[in-house]
């Protein structure tokens, strides 16, 4: 039995699932010359490999105990795909409906991973994306009950976090303490970024906001399942409530929550730097107000699970708004921060008209209050330019977020709703156009610059902006171009990895992650997402020798080495957007 079976046995527990994977992970054989999608398609989905280019012309699929052939083809004529410098033959199987367990085979060349064509054959990875956040949770254990193998002690409790001297206030001066538990760790490190927040949150509400009666009945299997509120909000309750803890009293909050320099690579419980708050941001505070805003309406629905608690978000979203027109302009620059020097991440954003733009936008929604409208300068949407998001870029959000009221909007004469959905479509024709002349027949590649530093979330958040399209079209060109993103996530890509950690025969087995590091476990925590290729190579000096001519080129700039935090660190702003195009494609194929 290949591996692949195992995930898609109905209610056998995830866990359970993932260490059966991971002695069968070592044993895989399947050719690296055949790129695909290692979890499988979907019955009446569209189906594409890669191959590598070789005399064959023929390509077939058998059962995966590779007895039985039920289909052949003709592979398609050579092309050339300029960010791996590869030429490729595709080998197309739409036709193949049929549920089962496959091999792709191609003449002198071998077979591929296996892969399955199931109805909700993304739902466990999807799933566990999700599950991910719940490993990222600072402040708390981790018992076996919720996180398998992957247990650990507490760390971090954040309950004794020093003020910065760029961050004292006549209320809490320099060297003060305040308690700010909770949240999640941000990436491979122990930092908690209200930038990085931002966006990820903003993400993971939208998805909410988009497919509810999905979610709602997600089982994560974490302390909260038990009680009347989706394990999905809940999960995102973890690290709102630790945000909620940034806002100073004058509305500012805090851009970060760091110890002074990186930790070693140790368990959480033994990562006892010193934590500090530094320097309330502009950026910082204004994706605050957008999160916030965006929360606002979302547990407006759980008022009596959650009593306050919408209420007590708008009046600090409005407070943090305030903030940030009265504080226009503050820039975090942590080269000038001393006593200590700051040395972790800097999320050093330097243009707030996005922010500024996406906040005023979310508090328009929940409040139906015009001058925000006014001050969020979407007048003249095609006029401006929108693109693809990332932790510095955050505006194209806003359109997400007017393009699902849009029904609200329809006769407004403040909101050209029309002008908006003409703007994303524009966006998502250029991604579908893309794709149809890729070599790879995928979005991700319209520009060379997509294989930039977690480049996984740019072709997460394309395909993002093609299912927002496809929710407001139906036109299902969109939504497979979505689906081709998730095929080059998870292995149809020239690297052959599936960078989403415990799926796929050859997947990201080493991420630059600190738990997953530290612990005695072979395999890495489940569900997290690789940064993927980068060809700036930051990290040429700690993975000295590991690059080699293999990973010269844009889309194969990838090591799996723990080394490499330039393309195999792991980040909550990277699986947020996988959450979203997983979760909102199994949702889409269960509507239909
Ligand atoms: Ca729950
Ligand atoms: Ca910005």
């Amino acid at each position: 039995m290949r591996l692949a079976t195992i995930f898609l046995v109905p209610f056998l527990c995830f866990l359970l699932n993932i260490s059966a994977f991971a002695q069968l992970n070592q044993e895989s054989s399947g050719s690296d010359k055949i790129r695909i999608n290692q979890v499988g398609f979907y019955p009446t989905g569209q189906k594409i490999a890669i191959v590598v280019t070789s005399e064959a012309t023929n390509f077939s699929i058998l059962t995966a105990d590779e007895k039985n052939e039920v289909f052949s083809a003709k592979l398609s004529d050579v092309k050339e795909w300029p960010h791996s410098k590869e030429t490729v033959k595709q080998a197309d199987f739409s036709s193949v409906e049929i549920s089962g367990e496959y091999v792709l085979q191609v003449p002198g060349i071998g077979t591929s991973h296996s892969f399955y064509i199931d109805k909700n054959v993304h739902f466990e990875p999807a799933k566990a994306s999700m599950k991910a956040f719940y490993f990222q949770r600072a402040s708390t254990a981790l018992p076996e009950e919720y996180a398998g193998k992957w247990a650990r002690e507490a760390g971090h409790p954040d309950n004794l976090v020093k003020v910065h001297n760029s961050a004292a206030s006549e209320n809490r001066p320099a060297g003060s303490t305040i308690s700010s538990p909770g949240g999640w760790y941000d990436a491979g490190d122990y930092g908690k970024y209200i930038v990085n927040s931002g966006i990820t949150m903003g993400t993971l509400f939208s998805l909410y906001e988009d497919f509810p009666e999905y979610l709602d009945t997600l089982n994560l299997n974490i302390p909260e399942s038990e009680n009347n509120i989706p394990d999905f909000l809940d999960e995102t309750l973890y690290n709102l409530r630790w945000m909620m803890t940034m806002q100073g009293k004058d509305g500012g909050v805090y851009h970060k929550l760091t110890s002074a320099n990186f930790h070693g690579a140790v368990a959480p419980k033994d990562a006892t730097l010193q934590r500090w708050v530094i320097q309330k941001s502009t950026a910082a505070t204004l994706d605050f107000a957008a999160v916030t805003a965006q929360a606002t309406r979302i547990f407006e629905d759980y008022k009596d699970e959650l009593p306050g608690l919408s209420d007590s978000l708008l009046v600090m979203s409005e407070k943090a708004y305030r903030w940030a027109k009265e504080n226009p302009d503050v820039i975090y620059q942590q080269e000038k921060l001393k006593d200590p020097e700051i040395n972790t991440g800097a999320y050093g954003d330097r243009n707030f008209k996005d922010e500024f733009q996406w906040a005023a936008t979310e508090l328009f929604i929940t409040t139906g209050k015009k001058e925000y409208y006014q001050e969020a300068g979407l007048e003249n949407p095609l006029a401006q330019d929108f693109g693809i998001p990332a932790w510095p870029n955050v505006n194209t959000l806003a359109l997400y977020s007017l393009a699902r009221h849009r029904e609200n909007y329809k006769d407004s004469e403040l909101v050209n709703i029309n002008a908006i959905i003409e703007q994303l479509t524009q966006m998502a024709d250029n991604l579908v156009a893309s794709s149809k002349s890729s070599a790879y027949s995928i979005p991700i590649g319209i520009n060379e610059s997509d294989f930039v530093w977690g480049s996984n979330s740019t072709a997460a958040n394309q395909g993002i902006l093609l299912l927002n399209v496809y929710e407001i079209t139906g036109d299902r060109k969109y939504l497979d171009t979505a689906n081709s993103n998730l095929d080059y996530l998870l292995g149809r890509n020239a690297t052959g990895f599936s960078f989403l950690t415990g799926f796929g025969e050859k997947s990201t087995r080493d991420p630059h992650h600190r738990p997953s590091e530290a612990d005695d476990n072979e395999d890495p925590v489940p569900g997290l997402l690789a940064g993927g290729s980068n060809p700036g190579q930051q990290d040429k000096n700690e993975c000295a020798e590991k690059y080699t001519a293999a990973h010269r080129h844009p889309a194969t700039s990838y090591i799996d080495n723990r080394c490499s935090y330039a393309s195999n660190e792991i980040a909550i702003n990277w699986n947020a957007p996988f959450v979203y195009l997983a979760n909102a494609i199994e949702a889409i194929q269960r509507s239909k």
